[in-house]
Protein backbone atom coordinates (compact mmCIF):
# COMPACT_ATOMS: atom_id res chain seq x y z
CA UNK A 1 0.00 0.00 0.00
CA UNK A 2 1.39 3.33 -0.99
CA UNK A 3 0.72 6.85 0.98
CA UNK A 4 1.22 9.82 -0.69
CA UNK A 5 2.29 12.34 1.59
CA UNK A 6 4.01 15.68 2.52
CA UNK A 7 4.01 16.06 6.22
CA UNK A 8 4.14 19.89 5.91
CA UNK A 9 0.46 18.70 5.51
CA UNK A 10 -1.78 18.57 8.86
CA UNK A 11 -4.11 15.79 6.70
CA UNK A 12 -0.91 13.98 5.64
CA UNK A 13 0.42 13.69 8.98
CA UNK A 14 -3.04 12.55 10.58
CA UNK A 15 -2.83 9.87 8.12
CA UNK A 16 0.98 9.21 9.00
CA UNK A 17 0.71 8.83 12.73
CA UNK A 18 -2.22 6.70 12.54
CA UNK A 19 -0.85 4.41 9.88
CA UNK A 20 2.39 4.44 11.91
CA UNK A 21 0.85 4.06 15.09
CA UNK A 22 -1.35 1.07 14.06
CA UNK A 23 1.84 -0.44 12.28
CA UNK A 24 -0.12 -0.65 9.08
CA UNK A 25 2.47 -1.47 6.26
CA UNK A 26 2.87 1.54 3.67
CA UNK A 27 5.27 2.88 1.57
CA UNK A 28 5.54 6.20 2.17
CA UNK A 29 5.69 8.35 -1.27
CA UNK A 30 6.65 11.75 -0.82
CA UNK A 31 4.91 14.55 -2.96
CA UNK A 32 6.47 17.76 -2.28
CA UNK A 33 3.82 20.52 -1.94
CA UNK A 34 5.62 23.41 -2.04
CA UNK A 35 7.38 22.48 -5.62
CA UNK A 36 3.98 21.57 -6.88
CA UNK A 37 4.48 18.03 -7.65
CA UNK A 38 0.81 17.54 -6.74
CA UNK A 39 0.21 19.24 -10.31
CA UNK A 40 2.47 16.86 -11.94
CA UNK A 41 1.34 13.70 -14.27
CA UNK A 42 2.20 10.67 -12.05
CA UNK A 43 0.01 11.97 -9.20
CA UNK A 44 -2.93 13.14 -11.69
CA UNK A 45 -3.03 9.41 -12.12
CA UNK A 46 -3.75 8.80 -8.59
CA UNK A 47 -5.56 11.64 -7.32
CA UNK A 48 -7.31 13.78 -10.02
CA UNK A 49 -8.33 16.21 -6.87
CA UNK A 50 -4.65 17.06 -6.72
CA UNK A 51 -4.92 17.27 -2.76
CA UNK A 52 -2.87 15.08 -0.29
CA UNK A 53 -2.98 12.44 1.47
CA UNK A 54 -3.55 10.00 -0.99
CA UNK A 55 -3.86 6.55 -0.84
CA UNK A 56 -3.42 3.31 -3.55
CA UNK A 57 -3.69 -0.15 -2.57
CA UNK A 58 -3.29 -2.05 -5.40
CA UNK A 59 -5.92 -0.57 -8.09
CA UNK A 60 -7.48 1.08 -5.69
CA UNK A 61 -7.11 5.18 -5.57
CA UNK A 62 -8.49 7.14 -2.74
CA UNK A 63 -8.51 10.70 -1.80
CA UNK A 64 -9.42 12.47 1.42
CA UNK A 65 -7.96 12.39 4.71
CA UNK A 66 -11.36 10.93 6.56
CA UNK A 67 -11.95 8.43 3.75
CA UNK A 68 -8.47 7.14 4.33
CA UNK A 69 -8.46 6.98 7.74
CA UNK A 70 -11.55 5.05 8.07
CA UNK A 71 -10.54 2.64 5.01
CA UNK A 72 -7.58 1.85 7.06
CA UNK A 73 -9.38 1.80 10.51
CA UNK A 74 -11.82 -1.03 9.09
CA UNK A 75 -9.38 -2.69 6.58
CA UNK A 76 -6.92 -3.10 9.44
CA UNK A 77 -8.98 -3.10 12.37
CA UNK A 78 -7.61 -1.60 14.82
CA UNK A 79 -8.67 -0.83 18.34
CA UNK A 80 -12.17 0.25 18.51
CA UNK A 81 -10.84 3.71 20.26
CA UNK A 82 -9.76 4.92 17.18
CA UNK A 83 -13.88 4.70 16.24
CA UNK A 84 -15.88 3.00 18.70
CA UNK A 85 -18.51 1.14 17.42
CA UNK A 86 -20.60 2.53 20.19
CA UNK A 87 -23.61 4.91 18.96
CA UNK A 88 -22.91 8.18 20.95
CA UNK A 89 -18.85 7.94 20.92
CA UNK A 90 -19.03 7.52 17.11
CA UNK A 91 -21.62 10.00 16.54
CA UNK A 92 -19.46 12.84 18.89
CA UNK A 93 -16.22 11.93 16.58
CA UNK A 94 -18.51 12.13 13.17
CA UNK A 95 -19.60 15.48 14.79
CA UNK A 96 -16.09 16.34 15.20
CA UNK A 97 -15.06 15.33 11.84
CA UNK A 98 -17.62 17.23 10.64
CA UNK A 99 -16.83 20.20 12.00
CA UNK A 100 -13.30 20.96 11.33
CA UNK A 101 -12.99 21.23 8.05
CA UNK A 102 -14.49 24.72 7.70
CA UNK A 103 -13.68 26.03 10.94
CA UNK A 104 -10.07 24.84 12.84
CA UNK A 105 -8.69 23.51 9.75
CA UNK A 106 -9.24 27.02 7.56
CA UNK A 107 -8.57 28.70 10.49
CA UNK A 108 -5.11 27.12 11.03
CA UNK A 109 -3.97 26.50 7.74
CA UNK A 110 -4.83 30.23 7.06
CA UNK A 111 -2.61 31.94 9.75
CA UNK A 112 0.11 29.50 8.52
CA UNK A 113 0.17 31.11 4.92
CA UNK A 114 -0.21 34.25 6.01
CA UNK A 115 2.29 34.58 8.59
CA UNK A 116 4.91 32.84 6.88
CA UNK A 117 3.96 31.16 3.26
CA UNK A 118 2.99 34.98 1.40
CA UNK A 119 5.20 37.07 2.84
CA UNK A 120 7.99 34.28 1.59
CA UNK A 121 6.45 34.23 -2.04
CA UNK A 122 4.65 37.81 -2.45
CA UNK A 123 7.93 39.03 -1.08
CA UNK A 124 5.55 41.14 1.03
CA UNK A 125 4.23 41.78 4.95
CA UNK A 126 0.57 40.80 5.38
CA UNK A 127 -1.61 43.68 6.63
CA UNK A 128 -2.03 43.74 10.45
CA UNK A 129 -5.32 43.84 10.02
CA UNK A 130 -5.54 40.68 7.76
CA UNK A 131 -3.67 39.13 10.89
CA UNK A 132 -5.83 40.16 13.69
CA UNK A 133 -8.63 39.24 11.71
CA UNK A 134 -7.78 35.91 10.87
CA UNK A 135 -6.65 35.16 14.52
CA UNK A 136 -9.94 35.88 15.55
CA UNK A 137 -11.10 33.33 13.61
CA UNK A 138 -8.57 30.95 15.24
CA UNK A 139 -9.29 31.86 18.87
CA UNK A 140 -12.54 30.95 18.18
CA UNK A 141 -12.13 27.83 16.58
CA UNK A 142 -9.64 26.41 19.41
CA UNK A 143 -12.39 28.05 22.10
CA UNK A 144 -15.22 25.59 20.42
CA UNK A 145 -12.37 23.08 20.53
CA UNK A 146 -12.15 23.51 24.13
CA UNK A 147 -15.72 24.21 25.29
CA UNK A 148 -18.13 22.28 22.68
CA UNK A 149 -15.40 19.27 22.32
CA UNK A 150 -12.85 18.52 24.93
CA UNK A 151 -15.19 19.87 27.72
CA UNK A 152 -13.94 18.39 30.84
CA UNK A 153 -13.37 15.22 29.35
CA UNK A 154 -10.04 13.87 28.84
CA UNK A 155 -10.49 13.09 25.25
CA UNK A 156 -13.06 14.29 22.39
CA UNK A 157 -14.87 10.82 22.65
CA UNK A 158 -14.49 10.58 26.67
CA UNK A 159 -11.48 8.39 28.18
CA UNK A 160 -9.76 7.41 25.27
CA UNK A 161 -8.07 8.90 22.37
CA UNK A 162 -10.03 8.29 18.74
CA UNK A 163 -9.74 9.82 15.42
CA UNK A 164 -11.03 13.09 16.24
CA UNK A 165 -8.25 13.94 18.34
CA UNK A 166 -5.66 13.07 15.97
CA UNK A 167 -7.73 14.94 13.39
CA UNK A 168 -7.68 17.92 15.94
CA UNK A 169 -4.18 17.68 16.85
CA UNK A 170 -2.46 18.01 13.78
CA UNK A 171 -4.49 21.34 12.60
CA UNK A 172 -3.57 22.52 16.17
CA UNK A 173 -0.06 22.42 15.32
CA UNK A 174 -0.27 23.67 12.33
CA UNK A 175 -0.23 28.22 13.22
CA UNK A 176 2.32 26.70 16.33
CA UNK A 177 4.25 25.55 12.98
CA UNK A 178 4.72 29.82 11.96
CA UNK A 179 5.68 30.41 14.85
CA UNK A 180 2.23 31.31 17.12
CA UNK A 181 2.15 29.45 19.89
CA UNK A 182 -1.42 29.06 20.79
CA UNK A 183 -0.77 26.81 23.69
CA UNK A 184 -0.05 29.88 25.54
CA UNK A 185 -2.65 31.18 28.16
CA UNK A 186 -4.65 27.93 27.62
CA UNK A 187 -3.93 25.65 29.84
CA UNK A 188 -7.16 22.55 29.16
CA UNK A 189 -6.01 22.94 25.60
CA UNK A 190 -2.25 22.40 26.49
CA UNK A 191 -3.31 19.59 29.05
CA UNK A 192 -5.48 17.87 26.14
CA UNK A 193 -2.16 18.27 23.77
CA UNK A 194 -0.36 16.92 26.28
CA UNK A 195 -2.60 13.89 26.84
CA UNK A 196 -2.66 13.15 22.92
CA UNK A 197 0.93 13.41 22.24
CA UNK A 198 0.98 10.65 25.30
CA UNK A 199 -1.73 8.40 23.85
CA UNK A 200 0.91 8.97 20.46
CA UNK A 201 3.61 8.35 21.63
CA UNK A 202 5.83 11.34 21.68
CA UNK A 203 8.90 9.85 19.47
CA UNK A 204 6.30 9.49 17.06
CA UNK A 205 4.76 12.62 17.47
CA UNK A 206 7.44 14.67 16.87
CA UNK A 207 8.50 12.38 13.92
CA UNK A 208 5.28 13.55 12.27
CA UNK A 209 5.71 17.41 13.18
CA UNK A 210 9.56 17.54 12.37
CA UNK A 211 9.16 19.39 9.23
CA UNK A 212 6.17 21.40 10.03
CA UNK A 213 7.81 22.97 13.53
CA UNK A 214 11.39 23.61 11.14
CA UNK A 215 8.75 25.66 8.57
CA UNK A 216 10.43 28.94 9.54
CA UNK A 217 13.85 28.39 8.69
CA UNK A 218 13.37 25.87 6.22
CA UNK A 219 10.60 28.05 4.51
CA UNK A 220 13.09 30.96 4.39
CA UNK A 221 15.85 29.06 2.77
CA UNK A 222 13.21 28.03 0.34
CA UNK A 223 13.91 29.44 -3.79
CA UNK A 224 11.16 31.69 -4.36
CA UNK A 225 11.34 31.54 -8.09
CA UNK A 226 10.40 27.87 -7.89
CA UNK A 227 7.24 28.65 -5.70
CA UNK A 228 5.41 31.36 -7.50
CA UNK A 229 3.28 28.44 -8.88
CA UNK A 230 1.75 29.44 -5.52
CA UNK A 231 1.17 32.83 -6.52
CA UNK A 232 -2.49 32.89 -8.02
CA UNK A 233 -3.64 30.84 -5.63
CA UNK A 234 -2.56 32.78 -2.65
CA UNK A 235 -4.22 36.17 -5.03
CA UNK A 236 -7.59 34.16 -5.05
CA UNK A 237 -7.53 32.70 -1.53
CA UNK A 238 -6.45 35.15 0.56
CA UNK A 239 -5.96 38.79 -1.02
N1 LIG B 1 -10.25 17.61 2.53
C1 LIG B 1 -8.92 17.19 2.17
C2 LIG B 1 -7.98 18.37 2.17
C3 LIG B 1 -6.69 18.04 1.52
C4 LIG B 1 -5.83 19.28 1.33
O1 LIG B 1 -6.34 20.42 1.29
N2 LIG B 1 -4.54 19.05 1.18
C5 LIG B 1 -3.62 20.15 0.95
C6 LIG B 1 -2.43 20.06 1.88
S1 LIG B 1 -2.94 20.30 3.54
C7 LIG B 1 -3.08 20.00 -0.47
O2 LIG B 1 -2.76 18.93 -0.91
N3 LIG B 1 -2.99 21.14 -1.18
C8 LIG B 1 -2.40 21.17 -2.48
C9 LIG B 1 -3.00 22.21 -3.34
O3 LIG B 1 -4.07 22.76 -3.01
O4 LIG B 1 -2.41 22.45 -4.37
C10 LIG B 1 -8.42 16.10 3.12
O5 LIG B 1 -8.86 16.10 4.28
O6 LIG B 1 -7.62 15.26 2.70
Amino acid sequence: MELYLDLFSQPCRSVYIFASKNNIPFEFKKVSLMEGEQYGEEFGKINLIRKLPALRDGDFCLAESIAILLYLAEKFKTPDFWYPADLYQRACINEYLSWQHTAIRLHGSKMFWLRLLIPKVLGVDVPQDKLDSALEDLNGSLKLLEEKFIQDKPFIAGDNISLADLVAIVEVMQPVGSGLDVFEGRPKLSAWRDRVQVAIGKELFDDAHQSLLGAQESVTLMDTSKMQFLKPKILKLFM
